[in-house]
């Protein structure tokens, strides 16, 4: 059964790893696709390219989630492209793990800026342009287990990720009347870009895993089935949740 056939999903930050799994997993289920990217104009090819063996349509909208100006221009591409948008994946990120007490004030201030002040100007353009729009839609922000959780290298991320989910359960309020639902994924520790280094050390690796219950760290395409979910008709009441996706990571307590 495909869930998303006939919508418009617009998928932050796809150039690689979670966005990217989560943009195909939409195609592959009948949606159109845009999608944002930084840099990575071959990632954001890959990316479009495993969107259209699904047969269906999509574009690639370079910018900076940080600036507000890309919030607007890339919704705007995305309704010049495909008419609408009913659904917004906000997933762009960046963990630049460091220690606390010797935070450079440029690493805390860009990583406020990228994830939550650029998950705030993407969630509230596609809010927009979906209640000008008047039949509702689905706004789903990557958060993270990390905000619910502590990190020692990512004090200056985990409010980030708390203020994402933050966002959402305020959102589903202001926009409830709209008819437009508002939720947060929150992933466990996935394989990607993000962690790689980090996951370089084979004793945080070997802890990490040993975390899990479910006996593996996630891969990209394991975030891909709750997403669709969260963005289809099958969670038409689920509005302001949290959907935790971490291979029991959380519950582990001993
Ligand atoms: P990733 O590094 O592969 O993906 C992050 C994406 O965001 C990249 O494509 C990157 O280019 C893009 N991006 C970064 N800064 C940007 C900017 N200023 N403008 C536009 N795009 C930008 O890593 P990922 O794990 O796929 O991360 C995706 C999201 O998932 C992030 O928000 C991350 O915090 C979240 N997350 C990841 C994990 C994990 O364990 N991998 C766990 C929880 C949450
Ligand atoms: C996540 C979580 C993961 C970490 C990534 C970078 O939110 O903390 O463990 O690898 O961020």
């Amino acid at each position: 059964m495909k869930l998303l056939e006939g919508k418009t999903v617009v998928v932050t930050g796809a150039s690689t790893g979670i966005g990217r799994a989560i943009a195909i997993g939409a195609a592959e289920h009948g949606a159109d696709v845009a999608i944002n990217y930084a840099r990575d104009s071959a990632g954001a090819e890959q990316c479009i390219a495993g969107i259209e063996v699904h047969g269906r349509r999509a574009i690639a909208i370079r910018g900076d989630v940080a600036d507000p100006a890309t919030a607007t221009d890339f919704i705007a591409r995305a309704v010049e492209a495909f008419g609408k948008v009913d659904v917004m994946v906000s997933n762009a990120g960046i963990c630049p793990f460091h220690s606390f007490l010797d935070m450079p004030v440029e690493t805390f201030e860009r990583t406020m800026r990228v994830n939550l002040h650029g998950g705030f100007y993407m969630c509230q353009a596609a809010a927009r342009q979906m209640v000008k729009q008047g039949h509702g839609g689905s706004i789903i922000a990557v958060s993270s287990i990390s905000a619910l959780v502590g990190g020692e290298y990512q004090t200056h991320y985990t409010p980030t990720k708390a203020g994402l989910h933050s966002l959402m359960q305020s959102a589903a309020i202001a926009l409830g009347r709209h008819g437009i639902r508002c939720n947060s994924l929150l992933p466990g520790t996935i394989l990607t870009e993000i962690n790689k280094d980090d996951l370089a050390d084979e004793a945080k690796r070997k802890y990490m895993e040993g975390r899990v219950p479910l006996g593996r760290l996630g891969v990209p395409e394991d975030m891909a089935g709750p997403a669709v979910f969260l963005a289809s008709d099958m969670a038409r009441y689920v509005t302001g949740a949290a959907l935790l996706v971490d291979g029991g990571a959380f519950v582990n307590l001993q």
